[in-house]
């Protein structure tokens, strides 16, 4: 087969492939010019602009439509699979320099640990790796023969890192050992994927931490939280619970799992946004991962791990996107501030095009990411409907009328408002404006998710809760039986109810309050729901 052959063999069935799948909409306008789909005479200079659904009308679509148009994410020819493009990788990047210097101050240090982990080794935690065995991805061949053995791709770390723990771990002083790495994983998930909420690859930090005692452990596992808190609610404006997850939901391997928990009011699903895990002395066991203490006894260690991956960015499109598209919180956004000029026919466009270009300049020496849209053959209008999809926080018109005013116009994109602000000003009140869309956007997704959260105390509260698609909080006695038994009777089409956490801070437990689901003395106060 040549390869202009395998080529189009290849985009033959790139095409039959999009076209049996859900998400099809957007990927098919981003691979078929518009010129193709509706031939015209004349061809004009701008297309037509993307969103064509709306987000209450069919969230999923809207979903697919608004991180294919605002250029965050490519389809790729493996489902599952997402080409994250520089606006997605930006916001990432955003995280990153938040969160690594964070625990750099906790001593943690970064490593880099290989891709691909042999089967003796991943086996040796076979426990807790059965009910994911499904989900590991093997490299069998290389070109065309068969490796003597195969090799897994790493779904998660630990039984890569801590053979060596095992190994650098000797006595007391070198405790604590903590580690972090900033990587890919795989798991090849079989459920409906979804960009950056279920995806078969995906970007991840985990951390992995040794200590000599169990309070150590603890303490890491609640200051790791409070920094995973710090990323949804600082950076992506996007309200969590902090939480303790169920026996049932907890991470099998581990001891206890703490998490941040998000809401997404459209679909009516609760969302972990990252986990931290106090995996106690399990896997110390199981890899032999023990030390001297100080008085020449032996002990083993106490473990965490911990992880956000790049779900972050999907829960914050969810919880903040409209109809127009994406909405960027201005602390992740890389272009916070889009100046458009708005020359009119006989306009003077030198003075106007010098007055963007001061302003973009006076913006950037502020340090406000700012920039500038000159092409001319796109008008104004389509201008502001392309960066709003984009998700641009503000966007400055400056035309005729404002020079000679000496103002510009500033227009939220979270509100809409606009407002004409003195050039003298630009600085102060830009500044202001991107402080307030940042609250601005929490305060209302937290109004939503608030307004979604419905306290109840009987089984007949819990079930038209949740047909309503509430999130619901409610007196649990803490048995995994009646959480299975809860599963079992919400069992539907669109999946069953659990807990999704028990709250940190937590409300008291009032003499005589009992189960909602079993009728017995409650033992804490639990958010349940459906779930990503
Ligand atoms: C899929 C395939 C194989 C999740 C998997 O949460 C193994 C696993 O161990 C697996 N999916 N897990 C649990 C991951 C636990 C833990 N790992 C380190 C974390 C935080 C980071």
């Amino acid at each position: 087969m040549s390869l202009l052959q395998a080529y189009s063999y290849n985009s033959l069935h790139l095409l039959c492939f999009v076209f049996n799948r859900k998400e099809t909409q957007a990927s098919l306008r981003s691979i078929w010019p518009l010129n193709l789909q509706t031939p015209k005479k004349e061809v004009k200079k701008e297309t037509k602009l993307g969103m064509t659904v709306k987000k209450d009308d069919n969230f999923g679509e809207w979903y697919s439509e608004v991180v294919v148009n605002s250029e965050m994410i490519e389809y790729y020819d493996i489902s599952g699979c997402y080409i994250l493009r520089p606006q997605a990788m930006s916001i990432w990047e955003t995280l990153e320099a938040f969160f690594d210097p964070e625990i750099k101050k906790m001593g943690i240090k970064n490593a880099y640990f290989p891709l691909f982990v042999t089967e003796t080794v991943l086996q040796k935690e076979k426990d807790h790796i059965e009910g994911f065995a499904p989900e590991v991805a093997w490299v069998t061949k290389s070109g065309k023969s068969d490796l003597e053995v195969p090799i897994a791709i790493r779904p998660t770390s630990e039984t890569v890192m801590y053979p060596y723990f095992a190994k650098w771990i000797r006595g007391h002083r070198d405790l604590p050992l903590k580690l972090n790495q900033w990587c890919n994983v795989v798991r090849w998930e079989f459920s409906n994927p979804t960009p950056f909420i279920r995806s078969r690859e995906f970007l991840w930090q985990e951390g992995h931490t040794a200590f000599a005692t169990k309070e150590e452990a603890d303490q890491e596992v609640l200051e790791i939280l409070e920094l995973y808190r710090r990323v949804y609610e600082e950076y992506l404006a996007v309200p969590v619970i902090k939480g303790r997850k169920s026996e049932l939901e907890k991470f099998a391997g581990g001891l206890y799992t703490t998490s941040v928990e998000a809401f997404i009011p459209n679909t009516g699903r609760g969302i972990q946004g990252a986990t931290s895990h106090c995996l106690g002395q399990n896997f110390a066991k199981m890899f032999q991962i023990n030390f001297e203490d100080d008085k020449g006894e032996k002990g083993m260690v106490w473990q965490n791990s911990w992880a956000y991956s790049s779900r972050t960015i999907g829960v914050m499109v969810m919880v903040h996107g409209d109809d127009k598209g994406l909405v960027l919180p201005p602390k992740v956004a890389s272009v916070q501030v889009m100046v458009i000029p708005v020359p009119y026919k006989d306009a003077d466009t030198t003075a106007i095009k010098a007055a963007c270009e001061s302003t973009v300049k006076e913006l950037n020496t502020a340090c406000v990411r700012a920039d500038l849209d000159t092409r001319e053959n796109y008008s104004p209008g389509w201008k502001y409907s392309h960066w709003e999809m984009k998700g641009i926080p503000l966007r400055i018109e400056i035309g005729p009328r404002d020079l000679e005013k000496k103002q510009v116009r500033l227009v939220r994109r979270d509100t809409g408002a606009k407002v004409d602000v003195p050039m003298a000003e630009l600085v102060e009140k830009v500044q202001e404006i991107l402080t307030s869309i940042q609250e601005n956007l929490f305060n209302t997704a937290k109004e939503k998710r608030d307004a979604c959260i419905e306290t109840v105390h009987t089984w007949d509260e819990f079930t038209t809760a949740l047909n309503n698609k509430k999130m619901i909080f409610a007196p649990w006695c803490d048995e995994k039986e009646v959480e299975e038994d809860v599963k079992a009777r919400t069992k539907g089409d669109h999946g069953a109810a659990k807990t999704l956490c028990s709250p940190l801070d937590q409300p008291e437990i009032t003499e005589g309050t009992v189960c909602f689901a079993s009728g017995k003395p409650a033992k804490k106060w639990t958010y349940w729901g459906r779930s990503y």
